[in-house]
């Protein structure tokens, strides 16, 4: 035992503390450095930029923390979710209210245990110096089960006001199929929780009101695009099969019938790829996943030669994925390594691109053109 604590304890030395690579990146429409805003992250999941220059940024076991323009941060804010921080459970995605401004409300997605297991929270609480007051849980998926996987979650808001919010299967990829689950769907909610209005299977006998989608595996990444309002997946397959999806009201996704996906131990989950009624990806990443966690659509003025692309972060893939988009869907794919797993991806109101590294020293990265 002690020779293989020295092992590890050589192996962590051996590591940087945040591994950023050291000099210009090169890619193919861009070249840039990368400079750590805040390092000293355990495992950070979800950003936001507020009014004021400052970020909100999670790390997953449940500390929220305020990052200073000049990359000070702060102590974990009082007043942050309970979470269930297990496996890949934990505190995920946070998302400020469109009048955040006035409302000072911000919402986390997140696990949370409750009777029967733990399942995918969001909780609402308003900023203050003094940290996260009045938290509230307002909306907690059903069923909640046993493990410790698939949980998404992303939020973002859609052209009419309206939260969406994007769920995994927790490994019961049946559910994904079935509308008396919230697990594999996206949701389309109010700003307190409720169903929103107009939702496709709210008139159906059995089936959730919040469903928008169904058919999804475990999708951490939803993000509007800017100029259309329209709302883009990016999804975990299996070992292959990621997927790049456009949110229709109503359409079903697939998993588990469809995918291109295999098991893990190599074995088949379904012969179908493609199947009536079930919307196909728009990319697909086989036979090896990237394992796509947080992506954002480029609009800054900072890289030029990425407008209108899709980022995504890529945590096996330990690199930013571009996806060159032509006529509303993308039609290229560039995989720009970095070095370490990237957990999300941010375009900040100045068009640099924030990344945050997965990893229990993490960090919050800037591209810097040059
Ligand atoms: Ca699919």
């Amino acid at each position: 035992m002690v020779g293989r604590s020295l092992v590890v304890l050589l192996a962590a030395l051996a590591v940087p503390a945040w591994a950023q690579p050291a000099g210009p990146v090169a890619s193919e429409r861009a070249t840039f450095r990368v400079s750590v805003v805040a390092a000293g992250l355990e495992h950070p999941w979800g950003l936001a930029f507020l009014p004021d220059g400052r970020m909100l940024v999670t790390e997953r076991p449940g500390r929220v923390r305020l990052v200073s323009p000049d990359g000070a941060l702060s102590a974990p804010l009082p007043g942050a979710p309970a979470v269930f921080a297990r496996g890949q459970g934990g505190l995920h995605d946070v998302l400020l209210h469109r009048a955040f401004a006035r409302t000072g409300l911000v919402y986390f997605c997140h696990a949370a245990e409750g009777p029967g297991g733990a399942s995918t929270a969001i909780s609402r609480g308003r900023l203050t110096e003094a940290g996260i007051e009045g938290l509230q849980t307002i909306f907690a998926a059903t069923p909640r089960t046993g493990g410790v996987l698939h949980f998404g979650c992303r939020m973002v808001w859609d052209g009419e006001g309206f939260l969406h919010l994007s769920l995994g299967d927790r490994m019961r990829p049946d559910q994904s199929q079935d509308l008396a689950s919230h697990n594999g769907k996206t949701l389309r909610l109010t700003e307190d929780g409720r169903p929103a209005p107009g939702n496709p299977f709210a008139a159906r006998p059995g089936a959730l009101p919040e469903i928008w989608t169904l058919g999804h595996r475990n999708p951490q990444a939803m993000t509007v695009h800017p100029e259309t309002g329209r709302i883009w997946v990016v999804d975990h397959g299996p070992r292959g099969g990621d997927e790049v999806n456009l949110l229709e009201a109503g359409a079903n996704y697939g998993w588990p019938r469809a995918t291109h996906g295999i098991n893990y131990d190599g074995s088949t989950i379904t012969e179908h790829r493609s199947l009536p009624g079930m919307v196909d990806p728009l990319w697909v990443w086989v036979p090896l996943s990237i394992a796509p966690s947080g992506a954002a659509f480029y609009v800054g003025a900072a890289f030029p030669g990425w407008r209108g692309d899709l980022l995504v972060g890529g945590l096996r893939e330990r690199a930013l994925v571009r996806l060159r988009m032509e006529d509303g869907r993308p039609v290229a794919e560039e995989r720009i390594p970095l070095g370490e797993r990237i957990r999300d991806v941010r375009v900040a109101p100045d068009g640099r691109v924030h990344l945050l590294t997965d990893s229990p020293r993490g960090a919050i990265w800037r591209l810097d053109p040059v």
